[in-house]
C-alpha cells in the first residue's frame, strides 16, 4: 500500500487534465501521437508516472521526448527513452496504454496497481530509490503546456528531472545513454548539448584526415529543432577552407510555428518523390532533407536532365554499409566483424538484392519502427538499420568496438582503416537514428570514395515505387503478419492483393495500418513508374473497400 499522501498528490496533479470523452490512446510505432489538444496533457501526465516507476525499476536515469517528429505542426506526442537510450522495452509500452487510458478518478489507484505489478520483488527497496527522468522537446507550441502536465506528474511523485528544454529527437536518446554511462567503461560522451556537439565533431574531424568533401551540402531543416541544432553544431566543425565541410542551412525558421513539416522535410521529400518547393538547388548539388525532430534524413539532386533522384534510407545503409565493410577488410578485421543491415518492407527491393547479391551481407527484415529494427541490428557485430524514410542508425556491439580499439595497426593503410572505423564509432549516434550525425556519416563516405551524387546513385538501380496514404474507419482492422507484408485482417483483403501484385512485372505490394498517423499506408513497386502507381492505386482501393465504415442497417 502505497502512502495516502502520494496517492492523493496524484491525483491533485492530474485534476485539470481530464481524458476528453470517448478518447481511448495506443502507444503506437514511436509512442503516443495525436492532435496535441485531444487530451495529450493526460496522455503526458500518465508518461510521467510511469517513467518514474520504470526508473525505480531500472535503478537508472529514464528519458521523455515531447515530439511529433515528422507529423503536422498541430500534432504532438510523447515517448519514454530507456537507459542506454533505445526505444522504451516493449513489453511497458501496454503498461503505458493502460495508465493513459485511465480516467482521472482512477488514476491513483491504477498508479499504485502498477507500482505494486512491476516492482514486485523489489517492492521495499525500490520504493526508497530516487526516480530520475530527463525530458527534452521540439518546437511545436504545444510543448510548454505538455511539459507543465509531465512536471505536475514528476513533482507528485517526487522524481528529479532535468528539463534539458529544446532538443532534436536523437539529442535526447544522447543524453539518456550519456547521464546513466558516466563513470562507467562505457562512457557515452558528456550529457550536455556542448558535449553532443563535440564528441560529434571531434570523430569527424578524425576521420576527415586525408579526405577531401567536394561542393557543399545543403540541408532543409523542415522548420523544426534540427535547424537551430545544426546551426550550433556547424560552428565546431571546421569549414570547407579548412578541410571540414560546407553546410547551407535551409528551412529553419521554427518562429512561424505552421511551417513544421509544410512543404518540406524528409517525409514529404520521400513521399512525394520531389524536392521541397522552397529549394533553389541547381543540377547535380547535393541537398538533403530532415524531419521535424530531425532523426530522419534523405538524400536528392537534380539530374543534368532536370529528373529529380532520390537516395533514401536504403541508400544511406548501403553506402554506410560499403564504408565500413571495405574498412573493416583494410584493419584486416573481416574476419572477426560480422556485418549486417535490417531493413523494413519499405526497402526498395533493389537495394535489398544489391546487399545480398553484391555486397554480400545479410539481411533481416523487421516490422516498421526503429524499435524492431535496432534489436535486430545488435545481433551483428556491426548492425546497419535504416528505414526507407531516413531512420536509422549503425550499431558496433562491445565485441567490434573492442576489437576496433585494441588491434595494433602493421602498417600506416591499416592505421588509417582503423582510426576511421573507431571514428565512425563516435560519429554516429548509436542509440537511435540521428539525421546530422547521418548526414556527416554520408558526407565523409562519399568524400572517401570521391563519389558525385550519380556515382552514388548508379550503385543500383531502384525499382520505381509509390506510397499511398489510405483513411479508413477504423485503422485498427488491418492486422499483418511477415514483418508486415502479408494482412492477416480484414479476411479476403490479402487474397485480393496477391492477385493484383501477379498482375506486374517485378511487383510487390503491401498495405499495413500506420503507428502514427490515423491512416493506413500502402507501398507498391514495379518494374515501370506507371506499373507501380497503377498497382498503388488497385491496391489502395481494396484498402479503401475493406476499410470502409460498416453499413449501418447491418
Ligand atoms: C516514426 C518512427 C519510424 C516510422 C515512422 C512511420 O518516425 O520512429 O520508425 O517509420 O514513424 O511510422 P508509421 O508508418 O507507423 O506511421 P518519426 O520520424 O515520425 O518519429
Amino acid at each position: 500500500k502505497l502512502e495516502q499522501a502520494l496517492l492523493d498528490a496524484i491525483n491533485a496533479g492530474i485534476a485539470p487534465y481530464p481524458i476528453p470523452d470517448g478518447r481511448k490512446y495506443g502507444y503506437g510505432t514511436a509512442g503516443f501521437r495525436m492532435k496535441a489538444n485531444l487530451g495529450l496533457n493526460h496522455v503526458v501526465y500518465t508518461v510521467g508516472l510511469l517513467a518514474a516507476i520504470r526508473a525505480k525499476k531500472r535503478n537508472a536515469t529514464i528519458g521523455i521526448m515531447i515530439t511529433a517528429s515528422h507529423n503536422p505542426a498541430e500534432d504532438n506526442g510523447v515517448k519514454l527513452v530507456d537507459p542506454m537510450g533505445d526505444m522504451l522495452e516493449q513489453s511497458w509500452e501496454g503498461y503505458a496504454t493502460v495508465l493513459a487510458n485511465t480516467s482521472n478518478e482512477e488514476m491513483a489507484q491504477a498508479y499504485e496497481h502498477l507500482v505494486n505489478e512491476t516492482l514486485v520483488d523489489e517492492i521495499r527497496q525500490l520504493q526508497d530509490r530516487p526516480a530520475n527522468i530527463v525530458f527534452g522537446r521540439d518546437t511545436r507550441t504545444s510543448g510548454p503546456s505538455l511539459i507543465k502536465a509531465l512536471k505536475a506528474a514528476l513533482d507528485a511523485v517526487g522524481a528529479t528531472y532535468h528539463d534539458y528544454g529544446y532538443l532534436t529527437t536523437p539529442q535526447l536518446h544522447y543524453m539518456v545513454r550519456c547521464v546513466n554511462t558516466q563513470n562507467t567503461p562505457y562512457a557515452f560522451g558528456e550529457a550536455t548539448e556542448d558535449g553532443y556537439y563535440k564528441k560529434m565533431a571531434n570523430a569527424f574531424k578524425t576521420i576527415m584526415y586525408g579526405r577531401k568533401i567536394h561542393g557543399s551540402v545543403t540541408a532543409d531543416c523542415a522548420n523544426g529543432v534540427g535547424g537551430p541544432k545544426l546551426q550550433e553544431l556547424i560552428k565546431y566543425l571546421p569549414t570547407a577552407a579548412e578541410g571540414g565541410i560546407d553546410i547551407k542551412v535551409i528551412n529553419d525558421d521554427v518562429l512561424k510555428p505552421e511551417a513544421l513539416n509544410f512543404d518540406c522535410g524528409a517525409d514529404y521529400v520521400k513521399t512525394k518523390q520531389k524536392a521541397p518547393p522552397s529549394s533553389k538547388a541547381g543540377p547535380n548539388e547535393r541537398c538533403c532533407s530532415l524531419d521535424g525532430d530531425a532523426d530522419r534524413v534523405v538524400y536528392y539532386f537534380t539530374d543534368s536532365n532536370g529528373v529529380f533522384r532520390l537516395l533514401d534510407g536504403d541508400r544511406i545503409a548501403t553506402l554506410g554499409a560499403v564504408f565500413l565493410a571495405e574498412m573493416a577488410e583494410k584493419a584486416g578485421l573481416s574476419d572477426k566483424l560480422k556485418i549486417g543491415l535490417v531493413q523494413t518492407a519499405y526497402a526498395n527491393g533493389a537495394s535489398t538484392e544489391y546487399v545480398e547479391k553484391v555486397l554480400k551481407l545479410p539481411v533481416v527484415v523487421t516490422p516498421t519502427g526503429v524499435k524492431h529494427l535496432h534489436h535486430a541490428a545488435a545481433r551483428f557485430d556491426i548492425g546497419v538499420y535504416f528505414e526507407a524514410n531516413g531512420h536509422g542508425t549503425i550499431l558496433f556491439s562491445d565485441n567490434a568496438t573492442k576489437t576496433i580499439r585494441e588491434t595494433q595497426p602493421k602498417n600506416p593503410g591499416q592505421k588509417h582503416a582503423l582510426d576511421s572505423l573507431s571514428a565512425s564509432i563516435d560519429l554516429i549516434n548509436q542509440t537511435v537514428g540521428d539525421a546530422i550525425s547521418d548526414m556527416l556519416f554520408a558526407e565523409v563516405v562519399l568524400a572517401h570514395k570521391a563519389w558525385t551524387m550519380e556515382n552514388w546513385l548508379n550503385t543500383y538501380i531502384d525499382l520505381p515505387n509509390r506510397l499511398v496514404r489510405v483513411e479508413v474507419h477504423d485503422r485498427s482492422i488491418f492486422k499483418t503478419e511477415d514483418a508486415e507484408r502479408k494482412l492477416v485482417s480484414p479476411k479476403g483483403a490479402q487474397e485480393e492483393i496477391t492477385r493484383l501484385v501477379s498482375n506486374y512485372t517485378k511487383g510487390r505490394s503491401f498495405a499495413r495500418a500506420s503507428g502514427t498517423e490515423d491512416a493506413v499506408r500502402v507501398y507498391a513497386e514495379a518494374y515501370s513508374k506507371h506499373e507501380a502507381e497503377a498497382l498503388a492505386k488497385h491496391v489502395a482501393d481494396v484498402v479503401k473497400k475493406f476499410g470502409a465504415a460498416p453499413d449501418p442497417r447491418g
